[in-house]
C-alpha cells in the first residue's frame, strides 16, 4: 500500500509502536493523605460528572466559587457556544483574593517571589488585596471599565499577576503577551484586541543582561491605532526610558498612590475574563477567549486535584504568566484554592545551571510543575547541578506543554524526585482553560509517557477522519464530546475560524488537533498533533513515538521527526537530534538507526538524521516540527514565524543542507 504525503493529516488511524511497561503506583504514604485516595472516589466524581453534568457542576460551583447572586442555570449548550452559571454573578479576583481574606486567612502568604538578580518579596493575600485594588483604580483614573482590553507586556514580576487580577476586578479584559515577542507580534494582537491600555515595564532581565521592554513596547504602540495610556513599571532602573508625554505614566505615580479600597465588582458568569493569542499552525495567531465562572472554577478543582493541593505547600509552576499554564496555574487556580506560590523571573541558566535547584531547596518547594523542555535541558546540562542541592521537601512533580519521553520522565522521577513523587503528566490546551488528563497523584498508578485518564467532566472520544470511534489499540484524532466549563468561548472576533477550527470536523463535539490512543487499562497516549502524523508506506506513524525511541538512546538529548516526501514511501522519516556529548561521525548514525530499529522497527527507523545544536522551538519550548518539515523538504519556510524561539537554530539546519 502506498500513500502520498497529503494523506498523513487527514486523519484516520494511527499506528502505535512504542511499548511502555512501566508501572509507578503511588507510595502508600502519599495515598493516605491526598485529597482522592480511592479509585472509588474517582469513579464516582467522573460518572457524576458524566451523567448528571447539571447537578454535579452546581455543587461544585455553589461549594468553589463566591457568588454575589446565584445562577438560574448551570449550563446552556448549543454547540459551539457554551454558557455557564447563567445569571449568577461573581468575581474571579475575589476568588482569588479576597475570598481568602474574609475567610480570615489574609495573613497567609500568596506570593513568595524572587527576581533574577536574587531580590526577594513576599505578599500575604492581605497585601495582595491591596495591591490589586489599587491597580484597579488606577485603571479606573486612566479611563479602563469593564469590557476594555488591557494589553500586559511585563516581566515576571508580582506586578504581573497583580494587573492581570486587578483587570478581572473591574470586568476589564487581560491578553498577555509573552514578553519576548517583537513589536510587531504585539501590535497586531494589540490592533486584533482593540486594547485600550498597555502596560509594561522599563526593562526585563534575563541572563543578566537588561532588555528594554519599553522600548519594543513604543515602537509596537506607533502601530496600535486603538491604545490610549501605557502604563509602566519600573523594574530594571536606569534613566533611559522613553517617556511620551500625555500617553505614557509610571506605576509608582498612579498605582502605588491610590488608597487601595476599591472591591471587586460582580460579574455575570459569562464576562470575558481574557483573551490569549496562540500560534495557529499557519495564518495569524488566535486570540482565545475565556469568561469568568466556568473558567475560574475549572482552573480552582483541575489544580486541586491534580496537585493536591494541601495548606502548607509550595507550590511553583515554572511557566510565564504570558502562556495559558502561568494563567490557569500561577494565578486562577492555585489562588482561588489559597495556594502559596512561588514566582522566578529569570531564567533557569542564570547565574547557573542550578537556580531551580536552588529556588526548590531555598524555599522548601514540595510541589514542582514544568515542561519537558526544561527537563530535557537540565538532563543535558549535567547531574552534578541537581546533586549539589537538597530537594528533600518535593512531594509532587508535573509536567506540561508536550508529550515527555519516557527516559526524561525517569530522569525526572529519579533525580528530581529521588524516586518517591509521583509524576502528574498534564495533558490540556489554551483552549481547554485547565488540565483535561492527568495522574491524580493519590491513586494512579503512572506509566512513563501517558497523560493517564481524564478528569472529571472530560469525556474523550478518538475518532476516525468520519467521525467514528475507532477501536483502542489504534490512535485517531481525540475529541471532547461534553461541554466543560472551562472551555474556550469563541476566537476574539472570529466566529467562523472559531467554528471552522474546533467544530465542524465532528458534528457537536470539540476537536482537539491532537491525535492520542487509549490502551487496555484505559489510559491515554497523547500521540502529537494532527498535522505532525508521518504516513510512510500507509502507515501512520506518530513523531512522539519515534523521537521517544531516539531519546532513549544515551547520547541523545532531544529529537524531532517529520516526515518528508518519498516518491517510493509516500512519507520518509527525518530526524533532527541534539546529542549530549558525543562526536558525530557516521558510526553514531549507524548505531542510531539500528537503536529505533532495535526498539520499535523497521518500519519506524529514520531515513535521514540530520545532527544539530538546537531544535527551533516555539518561545513556550514547543518542537517545530511545522518548520522542520520545510526543512527536511528543502522548502522555504512557510507560515507564521512569530513565536519561533530560535530563527538561528533553523538557519543552521538550512546551511546544511
Ligand atoms: C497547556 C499547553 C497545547 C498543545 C496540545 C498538545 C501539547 C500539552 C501535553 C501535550 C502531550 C502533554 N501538549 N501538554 N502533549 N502531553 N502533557 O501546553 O497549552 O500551549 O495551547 O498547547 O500542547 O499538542 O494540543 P498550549
Amino acid at each position: 500500500m502506498s500513500a502520498t504525503p497529503a494523506d498523513a493529516s487527514q486523519g484516520g488511524s494511527i499506528d502505535h509502536v512504542l511499548t511502555e511497561d512501566r508501572l509507578f503506583p503511588p507510595s502508600a504514604e502519599f495515598t493516605k493523605n491526598a485529597v482522592i485516595s480511592t479509585q472509588d472516589q474517582y469513579e464516582q466524581l467522573y460518572a457524576a460528572a458524566r451523567d448528571t453534568p447539571d447537578d454535579f457542576w452546581r455543587d461544585q460551583a455553589n461549594e468553589h466559587l463566591h457568588w454575589f447572586e446565584p445562577f438560574s442555570e448551570v449550563c446552556q449548550w448549543e454547540a459551539p457556544d457554551a454558557k455557564w452559571f447563567v445569571g449568577g454573578k461573581t468575581n474571579a479576583c475575589y476568588n482569588c483574593v479576597d475570598a481568602h481574606v474574609e475567610a480570615g486567612r489574609g495573613d497567609k502568604t500568596a506570593i513568595i517571589w524572587e527576581g533574577e538578580p536574587g531580590d526577594k518579596r513576599t505578599l500575604s493575600y492581605r497585601e495582595l488585596q491591596t495591591e490589586v485594588a489599587k491597580c484597579a483604580e488606577a485603571y479606573q483614573q486612566l479611563g479602563v471599565g469593564l469590557g476594555d482590553v488591557v494589553s500586559i507586556y511585563m516581566p515576571m514580576t508580582p506586578e504581573l499577576a497583580i494587573a492581570m487580577l486587578a483587570c478581572a476586578r473591574i470586568g476589564a479584559i487581560h491578553s498577555v503577551i509573552f514578553a519576548g515577542f517583537s513589536a510587531e507580534s504585539i501590535a497586531d494582537r494589540n490592533n486584533d484586541a482593540s486594547a485600550k491600555l498597555m502596560i509594561t515595564s522599563d526593562g526585563l532581565n534575563r541572563r543578566g543582561k537588561v532588555l528594554p521592554l519599553k522600548q519594543t513596547v513604543d515602537e509596537a504602540l506607533d502601530k496600535s491605532t486603538t491604545v490610549e495610556k501605557c502604563l509602566v513599571l519600573r523594574r530594571t532602573g536606569g534613566d533611559d526610558t522613553p517617556m511620551t508625554e500625555g500617553r505614557d505614566v509610571w506605576w509608582h505615580d498612579v498605582v502605588d498612590t491610590q488608597p487601595g479600597v476599591l472591591p471587586a465588582t460582580p460579574l455575570e458568569s459569562e464576562t470575558p475574563l481574557f483573551i490569549l493569542y496562540t500560534s495557529g499552525s499557519t495564518g495569524k495567531p488566535k486570540g482565545i477567549l475565556h469568561t469568568t465562572a466556568g473558567y475560574n472554577l475549572w482552573a480552582r478543582r483541575t489544580f486541586e486535584w491534580v496537585f493536591d493541593h494541601r495548606d502548607d505547600d509550595i507550590y511553583w509552576c515554572t511557566a510565564d504568566c504570558g502562556w495559558i499554564t502561568g494563567h490557569s496555574y500561577i494565578v486562577y487556580g492555585p489562588m482561588t484554592a489559597g495556594a502559596t506560590c512561588l514566582m522566578y523571573e529569570g531564567a533557569p541558566n542564570h547565574p547557573a545551571e542550578d537556580r531551580f535547584w536552588d529556588l526548590v531547596e531555598k524555599y522548601k518547594v514540595t510541589i514542582l510543575y514544568t515542561a519537558p523542555t526544561a527537563v530535557r535541558a537540565f538532563i543535558k546540562w549535567g547531574d552534578e547541578h541537581v546533586d549539589k542541592h537538597d530537594l528533600s521537601s518535593l512531594r509532587l512533580l508535573g509536567s506540561v506543554g508536550e508529550g515527555i519521553n519516557p527516559e526524561a520522565w525517569m530522569w525526572y522521577h529519579e533525580k528530581i524526585g529521588g524516586g518517591k513523587c509521583p509524576i502528574v503528566d498534564t495533558w490540556w490546551q489554551t483552549e481547554t482553560g485547565g488540565i483535561m488528563m492527568s495522574p491524580l497523584p493519590g491513586i494512579t498508578p503512572t506509566k512513563p509517557g501517558s497523560c493517564t485518564k481524564p478528569l472529571p467532566g472530560v469525556i474523550p472520544k478518538i475518532v476516525d477522519e468520519i467521525g467514528n470511534e475507532v477501536d483502542s489499540e489504534h490512535g485517531g484524532k481525540l475529541c471532547i464530546s461534553q461541554p466543560w466549563p472551562g472551555m474556550l468561548r469563541g476566537i476574539w472576533g472570529d466566529p467562523k475560524r472559531f467554528v471552522d477550527q474546533y467544530f465542524s470536523d465532528v458534528p457537536g463535539q470539540y476537536l482537539t488537533g491532537d491525535n492520542a490512543r487509549r490502551d487496555s487499562d484505559g489510559y491515554y497516549w497523547i500521540m502529537g498533533r494532527i498535522d505532525d502524523v508521518i504516513n510512510v508506506s500507509g502507515h501512520r506513524l506518530s513523531t512522539i513515538e519515534v523521537e521517544s525511541a531516539l531519546v532513549s538512546h544515551p547520547d541523545v538529548c532531544e529529537a524531532a521527526v517529520v516526515g518528508r516526501p518519498d516518491d517510493l514511501k509516500g512519507q520518509a522519516i527525518a530526524a533532527f537530534v541534539t546529542t549530549t556529548n558525543r562526536e558525530v561521525n557516521d558510526e553514531f548514525l549507524k548505531e542510531l538507526k539500528q537503536h529505533v530499529r532495535k526498539q520499535i522497527g523497521a518500519l519506524a527507523q529514520p531515513d535521514d538524521i540530520r545532527f544539530t545544536s538546537a531544535l527551533p522551538k516555539t518561545r513556550s519550548g514547543k518542537i517545530m516540527r511545522r518548520l522542520l518539515r520545510d526543512v527536511a523538504a528543502g522548502r522555504e519556510l512557510a507560515g507564521d514565524t512569530s513565536t519561533l524561539e530560535d530563527l538561528a537554530s533553523i538557519a543552521s539546519l538550512q546551511e546544511k543542507d
